[in-house]
């Protein structure tokens, strides 16, 4: 058994000017595959955790085998951190979200334009490498919170529906220091609908 990657909805020049094709390319083709292959080469021939799906693993770190946690942690949350970034974002996106996933930001944060801001924060701020999310928690509620490393919030039973990469690898070659203006050029790329369905199903 091996992970492969979900196939990428859009062309890795297509998202620019607000993200750039090297950055993509290099982005997707050489750090998520080495995550990939990393993770493939410490599940391999390993039946304790045969069948189960990178978010199952990394929903619960305690049930990997204690050799191959860390690395299950860290490249198999490589891995699946890349795969929803990829996901949420697309060409000629942006905007605001509709429906329910609307409604949730305006009861949770108050308003669209505060979730923006606390979002924005959270990347602005995060020291050093990590991740920006919007998660569901248990009891079905927003929160905006920022991980280090390739840590993510299945590991403390929430459920990402958004996220921002924020290691300098995601911007420095177009941005180089100013990880705010990558963050701001961030909102053109995201697929609402997309973050609406994974809201839908995390409330399920
Ligand atoms: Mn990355």
């Amino acid at each position: 058994m091996a992970y492969t990657f979900p196939k990428l909805s859009f062309a890795l020049d297509a998202l620019e000017p607000h993200l750039d094709a090297k950055t993509m390319e290099i982005h997707h083709d050489k750090h998520h595959q080495t995550y990939l292959d990393n993770l493939n080469k410490a599940v391999s021939g390993r039946k304790e955790v045969e069948g189960k799906t990178v978010e199952q693993l990394l929903s619960d770190l305690a049930s990997v085998p204690e050799d191959i946690r860390n690395v299950v942690r860290n490249h198999g949350g490589g891995f699946a951190n890349h795969n929803l970034y990829w996901e949420i974002m697309g060409p000629n996106k942006g905007g605001e979200p509709q429906g329910s996933l609307a409604d949730a930001l305006k009861k949770d944060f108050g308003s669209f334009t505060a979730f923006k801001e606390k979002l924005e924060t959270a990347a602005k701020t995060h020291f050093g490498s990590g991740w920006a999310w919007l998660s569901v928690n248990k009891n079905g509620g927003l929160e905006v919170f920022s991980t280090p490393n390739q840590d993510t919030p299945l590991s403390s039973g929430k459920t990402p529906i958004l996220v921002i990469d924020v290691w300098e690898h995601a911007y420095y070659l177009k941005y180089q220091n100013r990880r705010a203006d990558f963050v701001a050029a961030f909102w053109n790329v995201i697929n609402w609908d997309v973050v609406s369905e994974k809201f839908k199903a995390a409330k399920r």
